[in-house]
C-alpha cells in the first residue's frame, strides 16, 4: 500500500507534458456570386455535413455574412480550409474559408 507508485507520487495520473492541442474555427464567408449549390456540396464532401446539416449551414452564412463550419486542430483545419479554397478555384467561384484560433 504504502509503495504504491500512486502515493509516492510517480508520474501516473498527471503527466505534465501532454498538452490539449489549440482549436482552431473553419470559417466560410458569403459572397454574391457562389451558388447555394455548391457550398451545399462543399459542406457535404469537405466537411461531412449531411444535406440537411450542409443546407442550414450554408443558410446561416448567406443571411449572417460568415458562419462556422466546425472546430478542428490546426493540420485538419489547414486540410479543409485548403480543400475549400481549391474546389472554388476549380469550379471559378469566389467562396472565401479561413480559420482562426478559438
Ligand atoms: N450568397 C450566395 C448566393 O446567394 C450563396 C452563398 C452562401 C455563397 C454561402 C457563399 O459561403 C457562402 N448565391
Amino acid at each position: 500500500e504504502g509503495d504504491s507508485d500512486e502515493e509516492r507520487g510517480v508520474a501516473t495520473k498527471t503527466r505534465p507534458k501532454t498538452k490539449k492541442p489549440s482549436m482552431y474555427r473553419v470559417l466560410l464567408m458569403n459572397d454574391d456570386y457562389t451558388p447555394m449549390e455548391f457550398v451545399i456540396d462543399v459542406l457535404m464532401k469537405v466537411f461531412n455535413k449531411s444535406a440537411e446539416d450542409a443546407t442550414r449551414i450554408m443558410l446561416n452564412v448567406h443571411k449572417n455574412g460568415i458562419g462556422v463550419c466546425g472546430v478542428f486542430t490546426f493540420e485538419i483545419a489547414e486540410t479543409k480550409v485548403t480543400q475549400v479554397m481549391n474546389a472554388a478555384k476549380r469550379a471559378q467561384h469566389p467562396l472565401q474559408c479561413t480559420m482562426e484560433k478559438v
